[in-house]
């Protein structure tokens, strides 16, 4: 299996994170987006979306998505519940990080960090702060409640949200006041098979 992907992105880390807790070999390719990489024709074969991360199987078959090839590659271990009720907890978390979380404050740290926050992007950038910070409210109103994200047990909407809330700070988001995420934080890192992202 091959993963496309840049380990400073969150959501190619994440492919890192499950396929190191649960030991699937794999090859690293690494594409530069600054440099058009996922804008060839060879990558657009393989991702029409131009995105990374992109999984191609042994079969050829190429798989993108970050939330997709996790839930591809936890189904029928220890991060995917048996309870259907509790697979549609850990969707609802998955897709909160998609569309309430990674907007914010991926796109946030992607604008410092990568871009080195340009003049024409502070506004934007600035914008992204009270979304980012709804979304950390939303998640330490959970986590106060619960060890993991969905209940009790990890999962991989708590792999899908550590991977950009571990490096908040990163998008200028400031963890000092939510204790229970920073809590969250440090428990995931002693999960087995844990890897550090690479920054
Ligand atoms: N929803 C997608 C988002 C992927 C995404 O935004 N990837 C970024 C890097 S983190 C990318 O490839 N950007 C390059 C571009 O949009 O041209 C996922 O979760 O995989």
């Amino acid at each position: 299996m091959i993963v496309y992907g840049d380990a400073r992105s969150g959501n190619c880390y994440k492919i890192q994170l499950v396929a190191s807790m649960l030991e699937i070999e794999h090859r690293w390719v690494h594409v530069d987006i600054l440099d058009g990489g996922t804008q060839t024709r060879a990558f657009l074969s393989k991702n029409p979306n131009g995105k990374i991360p992109v999984v191609e199987l042994a079969s050829g078959t190429c798989l993108w998505e970050s939330n997709a090839i996790l839930y591809y590659f936890a189904q029928g271990t220890r991060l995917w519940p048996a309870d259907p009720l509790q697979q549609a907890r850990v969707l609802q978390w998955m897709f909160f990080e998609q569309y309430s979380h990674e907007p914010f404050i991926a796109v946030a740290r992607f604008i410092a960090k990568f871009l080195g926050l340009p003049e024409q992007r502070q506004d934007e950038y600035a914008a992204k702060q009270s979304g980012g910070h709804k979304a950390l409210r939303v998640m330490e109103h959970q986590l106060a409640q619960t060890p993991y994200i969905g209940g009790d047990g990890l999962t991989i909407a708590d792999v899908a949200l550590y991977a950009y809330t571990h490096v908040a700070d990163e998008g200028g988001f400031d963890l000092a006041s939510y204790g229970a995420i920073r809590r969250w934080l440090a428990r995931f890192a002693t999960e087995p098979g844990y890897v550090a992202m690479q920054r």
